[in-house]
């Protein structure tokens, strides 16, 4: 089994809702376990300021699938719950799944860049990875607790407890 990091984003059609059928999407995964939520926050859209809020968590799993099996099950719970695929860049969207972290794999292909390329400085990605990993080390050596220190806040704010699967 592989220890993998899923972020989970929505600021569409009701996002608190939304996040938390993801989590029961990933819960019901196959090969694969989620074995801890972080709460649920609130953050200010990160790109166009022109859209609402965001609901944010992360979870993580462990699994049997590969990474690219893994995206593809990603993609597919994007598109159950809705998601359409715009070509405004950051813009608003009912469901966001992005893997974060893949075991210590560092991963660069055309579907798939691990670690996400745009975690090391997103507030509402790091404080929950935090949250449920603080002892985390990314594979390049940096500690989370490193990234988290630099980062600023943004207005994050928890709102609503871990789901729990
Ligand atoms: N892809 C490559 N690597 C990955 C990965 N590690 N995880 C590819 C997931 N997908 C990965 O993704 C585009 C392509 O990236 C996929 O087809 C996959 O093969 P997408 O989900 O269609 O596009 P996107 O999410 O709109 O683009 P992008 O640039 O990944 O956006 P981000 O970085 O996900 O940002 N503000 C707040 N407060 N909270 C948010 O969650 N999210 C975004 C989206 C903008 N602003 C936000 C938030
Ligand atoms: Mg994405």
């Amino acid at each position: 089994m592989t220890e993998v990091y899923v972020a989970i984003g929505s600021n569409l059609a009701d996002p608190l809702g939304q996040a938390r059928r993801a989590v029961s999407a990933l819960a019901a995964l196959p090969e694969s376990a989620v074995q801890q939520a972080s709460s649920f926050y609130s953050s200010r859209p990160m790109g166009p300021a022109d859209q609402p809020d965001y609901v944010n968590a992360v979870i993580r799993l462990t699994t049997r699938l590969p990474p690219l099996a893994l995206l593809d099950q990603l993609q597919s719970i994007e598109l159950e719950q809705g998601r359409v695929r715009k070509e405004e860049r950051w813009g608003p969207r009912s469901l966001d799944l992005d893997l974060l972290l893949y075991g210590d794999e560092c991963i660069q292909s055309e579907r798939l860049t691990v670690p996400h390329y745009g975690m090391k400085e997103r507030e509402f990605v790091l404080l929950p990875l935090a949250e449920i990993a603080p002892a985390l080390v990314l594979p390049c050596g940096t500690p989370l607790n490193d990234l988290v220190a630099r980062c600023p806040r943004n207005d994050l704010a928890i709102i609503a407890p871990a789901a729990h699967p």
